[in-house]
């Protein structure tokens, strides 16, 4: 039975504190063609939904907003008239950052449903997972498989940006269907073997890259700061772990562990100005800059002499399509990927935030709701 109301984590207003509140359910008669509702286990939290509810990107979240875009649950109504639904009644099912996508214009025919000219965003235009029943879109929510709990996929529905490798990228153990969509893996053109940095290793998809450029065969320096990130880090396979609050030098640094030459992609993923500052310097030529974290208003400061001179690539890597969000959670479900996370109430949504500020948490915080 579906009830009239839920809890919700709603933001009043740019900047405001978020407050728990009853919030009326969608009816699920009113849901039109495509729509479904969604109730939901559980949601992770991102920094993104940070930058959310403080408005502090140059693209403005609806207000008022509930946030969230890693949540896992089951569909308990589909709109009327919905035909060809991929997806069933009952069925467990994750929603992501990108809520839905048009599928009909000319970004979305070439596959960058994240560049949808008519894109709905979770938890920023459209509301998001803070909430017990979340309206979604049948064709954009991502199937989960049996293989893999709730709590432990959220978060891997976000992960898709930050994934540092080729598909062309020689595979072993891996099929290559699972590999070839993600958005930075295209474009980094790495070999196994070869130095990926990592700024924001010990964060939420920082903590997710390091496994999957493990699990690829990459040799990974992470970044980040603390003794609790430093231990995350290195237990999940990271070969180097330098501290930004401690190293003085992080070029030299670099420089040192691969042989003078640099490193051959950095996969930036803090949400902090500081970890783009010297990418460029420590990338040896042709080196690829991949910017995954979205600090609010900054300017990537490289010089451009040695951008040209290096043959250095910069990409902005921004989340990825339904098919890397299906095929991501895929290799989470075989074992390989896994997410660090600690359980907490929808209630304790407030203090994450604080937390997640202050660069405190180490993995992921997953909300029960
Ligand atoms: O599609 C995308 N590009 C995408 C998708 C999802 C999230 C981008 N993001 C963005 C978020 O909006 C946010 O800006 O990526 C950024 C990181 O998100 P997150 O992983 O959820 O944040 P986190 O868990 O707070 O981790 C960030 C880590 O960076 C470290 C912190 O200690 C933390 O562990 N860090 C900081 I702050 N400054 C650093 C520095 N100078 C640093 N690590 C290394 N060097
Ligand atoms: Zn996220």
């Amino acid at each position: 039975q579906i009830p009239k109301t839920q809890k919700a984590a709603i933001v009043a207003v740019e900047g405001a504190s978020v407050q728990v509140k009853d919030h009326p359910v969608r009816d699920p008669e009113s849901l039109g063609p495509g729509e479904c509702l969604v109730k939901l286990h559980c949601s992770g939290v991102c920094h993104t939904d940070l930058h959310a509810a403080l408005g502090d990107w140059p693209v403005k979240p609806k207000t008022p907003l509930i946030g969230g875009h890693e949540g896992v649950g089951e569909i308990v109504a589909i709109g009327k008239n919905t035909t060809n639904s991929p997806v069933k009644m009952g069925q467990r099912v994750g929603i992501k950052w990108i809520a839905d996508s048009c599928l009909n214009c000319v970004q979305c025919r070439n596959g960058h449903e994240q560049n949808c000219i008519n894109v709905k965003l979770s938890g920023y235009t459209v509301d998001g997972t803070f909430q017990q029943y979340v309206v979604s879109w049948v064709n954009a929510v991502t199937p989960i498989p049996d293989g893999i709990e709730s709590e432990a996929a959220a978060s891997i529905l976000c992960a898709v940006s930050s994934y540092p490798l080729p598909p062309t990228a020689p595979l072993t153990n891996v099929t290559t269907k699972g590999l070839t969509v993600y958005r930075a893996l295209k474009y980094s053109e790495t070999n196994p073997h070869e130095w990926v940095v990592i700024p924001g290793a010990g964060g939420g998809l920082g903590h997710l890259a390091v496994q999957y450029a493990k699990y690829m065969g990459r040799r990974v320096i992470a970044i980040d700061g603390g003794e609790e990130k430093r231990k995350l880090c290195l237990s999940l396979g990271a070969d180097h772990w330098i501290d930004f609050t401690q190293c003085k030098d992080i070029v030299g640094e670099i420089k040192k562990v691969t042989d003078g030459y640099g490193a051959h992609a950095a996969v930036v993923t803090t949400a902090s100005t500081s970890g783009y500052v010297q990418a460029v310097d420590y990338l040896r030529d042709n080196g690829h800059l991949m910017a995954v974290g979205l600090p609010a208003k900054a300017t990537l400061d490289a010089s451009i002499f040695f951008t040209v001179f290096k043959s250095i690539t910069i990409h902005g890597s921004y989340v990825g399509n339904r098919q890397d969000a299906i095929e991501a959670i895929d290799i989470a479900a075989s074992g390989a990927v896994k997410c660090h996370y600690q359980m907490k109430k929808l209630s304790d949504i407030q203090s994450v935030y604080d937390d997640l500020g202050k660069g405190k948490i180490a993995g992921r915080i997953v909300l029960s709701v």
